[in-house]
């Protein structure tokens, strides 16, 4: 068990705001950098927590992103809200974005973002949640690198493509899921790695497609996803929807872009979202009723809902005022800092 530091809630933020400035992020993507890392280490999400400063370091490293400019927002007359991020980091597009996805949907019903040309690292369960604050189910979906091979397949086409859905319950925090269609996230595996610690089973194959458990071959050759073909066809659902169709690139095409060079990887991301006002027949409270008896009978048979662990972290770590993140991290990002 590696020594752990306490780390206090404000100086989470001080940290990202002091490394994001010194590899040279601009002030508006700093903060909205910062607010995405902040949410995730509050909540015990380590692999996307402060864990993925290395990966925004890296980023302006390789020279691609643009660490000032300004996302652009397209007007449209439909339910589809533009954002170009024109090279910056997603996470500005998205905050820019955001109030015309909200009055969109509410004006139609539903509604989409396309963000293109951005940088990515992040969660998605803090801008899905963001909907669902705002009393919306809200889908979200990005692309990722060509590490992961298909059902059956033997190389690396699929990214780990990530899929976020969250549902506004009245009075409650919402149902809110967040995960890779791969067996594991690319951030997890790196975890792995640092710690020295073997994979479980059925995550990765080596180049020479057999399976292994060793975190560093699994990076070499290539990841897997969960459920098999299932896993492996939303993977390819999502390539399609957050690529092709928002004419953005696929993982395979976001590889080929960075040219060995690491760093986030750069494509789009899409969101949806719908409002249950329109969709109710003007039964809201009757089908959110609805709604929480089905939770209410999977928490009851002893089954817990995704996001709970998150809340609870969440819940302790506010009280407490600290979070508590591996010494040996803490260190390395202090480094990051000029
Ligand atoms: P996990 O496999 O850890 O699964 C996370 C989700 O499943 C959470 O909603 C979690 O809830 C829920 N969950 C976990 N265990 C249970 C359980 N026993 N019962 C019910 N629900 C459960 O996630 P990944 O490692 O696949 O992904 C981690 C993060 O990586 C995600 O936030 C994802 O967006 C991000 N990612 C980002 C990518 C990008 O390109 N930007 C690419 C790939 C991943 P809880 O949190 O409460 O445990
Ligand atoms: O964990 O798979 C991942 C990932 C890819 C890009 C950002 N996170």
């Amino acid at each position: 068990m590696s020594a752990m530091k306490q780390l206090k809630l404000d100086d989470i933020k001080t940290l990202c705001q002091d490394v994001l400035t010194s590899v040279g992020y601009g002030p508006e993507h700093a903060e909205a950098i910062t607010d995405m890392l902040y949410r995730c280490q509050l909540d015990d999400c380590q692999s996307h927590g402060l864990f993925r400063l290395f990966m925004c370091a890296q980023t302006m490293q390789v020279g691609q992103i643009d660490g000032h400019v300004l996302p652009a927002l397209t007007e449209t007359d439909n339910a589809i809200v533009r954002v170009d991020a024109k090279g910056g980091m997603s996470l500005l597009a998205f905050e820019k974005a955001l109030p015309a996805l909200i009055e969109k949907t509410r004006k139609h019903g539903m509604a989409a973002m396309a963000i293109n040309n951005c940088f990515h690292f992040s969660a998605l369960w803090p801008e899905v949640e963001r909907l669902s604050n705002a009393g919306l189910a809200g889908l979200a979906m990005v692309p990722s690198h060509a590490w992961v091979a298909p059902a059956g397949g033997t190389r690396g086409s699929l990214g780990t493509n990530p899929i976020a859905f969250s549902w506004p319950r009245i009075g409650k925090d919402p149902f809110t899921f967040d995960f890779a269609t791969s067996g594991f996230a690319r951030g997890e595996i790196e975890l792995y790695r640092r710690a020295g610690k073997p994979l479980p089973e059925g995550v990765a194959i080596d180049k020479d497609g057999k399976p292994t458990t060793d975190a560093q071959a699994a990076m070499d050759g290539a990841m897997l996803t969960f459920g098999s073909y299932k896993g492996s066809a939303l993977s390819i659902m999502v390539e399609l929807l957050a690529g092709p169709l928002i004419d953005d690139l696929t993982s395979m095409e976001s590889m080929a872009f960075a040219n060995g060079a690491g760093g986030a990887p750069y494509h789009g991301e899409i969101l949806l979202a719908f409002d249950p006002e329109h969709f109710s027949n003007g039964r809201v409270a009757d089908n959110d009723a609805r709604a929480e008896r089905l939770f209410a009978d999977i928490v009851d048979q002893g089954a817990r809902l995704p996001s709970q662990r998150r809340f609870a972290a969440r819940a302790r770590n506010l009280e407490r005022g600290y979070v508590e993140v591996p010494e040996a991290l803490y260190e390395d990002l202090l480094k990051l800092k000029a």
